[in-house]
């Protein structure tokens, strides 16, 4: 199970660099064996993705307090426990794609579907959110928008309905399916990325995306990061992606 052509290529690498003479360190988190992990721990296959932007960048809107917790604990509580999920599985080594693909929908794999998802959700959400953001989106994604909403403002109050009335924790999308846009919501950690629509940008709607700035009032959080951060300029970079 765990021998596998990556694992076959990764062992050819290592024996050249090995023959470099590379710090063992760095051979031990190559390895792919238990014994290996159990000296070193998980092997770190998930890092934490840099923000794009600083703690306070999107003030008034999202707090720096906000944004250094859910990106600081939330976000790379993901990544660390995901990483102990995987370490010693056949997952070790696999892309967050590949590892939500094979795990939704699996009762024995929630945990590793649902750390998997959420680190790619959180990852997408940061970038579908940008300082000075909101207005018009760039003319060859509001072609889109009109063609499938009628207008870019009726996109917009479908985006904010879908984010105020997700019931409880989950995300509203804007995505891209059977070549049509549409807007769409996931609970918890799930992903339009299961049920074959391409996203093209995101809304965390789990309170702890808004609590301590808005408390309850997330259609106020909601409405102000549409008109404020949206980045519809990543929505069409998105757009033009071959899936
Ligand atoms: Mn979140």
């Amino acid at each position: 199970m765990s021998t596998n052509s990556p694992d076959n290529d990764k062992s050819v690498d290592l024996t050249r660099r090995e023959a470099l003479g590379v710090a063992a360190g760095a051979l031990l988190m190559a390895t792919s064996t238990s014994d290996a992990q159990a000296v070193q721990g998980p092997a770190s296959a998930f890092t934490l993705p840099p923000l794009p932007y600083a703690d306070n960048a999107l003030e008034p809107v999202i707090s720096a307090q906000t944004l250094s917790f859910h990106y600081g604990k939330h976000h790379r509580g993901y990544v660390d426990n995901l990483n102990k999920l995987v370490a010693g599985t056949a997952f070790a080594g696999q892309s967050l794609e590949q590892i939500i693909a094979a795990t939704s929908g699996k009762a024995d794999h929630v945990g590793t579907y649902n750390n998997a998802a959420q680190i790619w959700n959180h990852t997408f959400y940061w970038r579908s959110l940008k300082p000075a953001g909101g207005g018009e989106p760039p003319e060859a994604l509001k072609a889109r928008i009109v063609a499938s909403f009628g207008s870019v403002d009726a996109c917009r109050k479908e985006l904010a309905a879908a984010a105020a009335g997700q019931f409880g924790s989950g995300w509203a999308w804007l995505v891209e399916d059977g070549g049509k846009l549409a807007v769409v919501k996931t609970g918890n950690a799930d992903s339009p990325l299961t049920k074959g629509q391409k996203p093209l940008l995101t809304i965390d709607v789990w309170e702890h995306a808004y609590y301590l700035d808005y408390q309850n009032r997330r259609a106020d959080h909601v409405s102000a990061l549409i008109d404020k951060l949206l980045n519809w300029e990543f929505a069409l970079d998105n757009l033009g992606k071959r899936s």
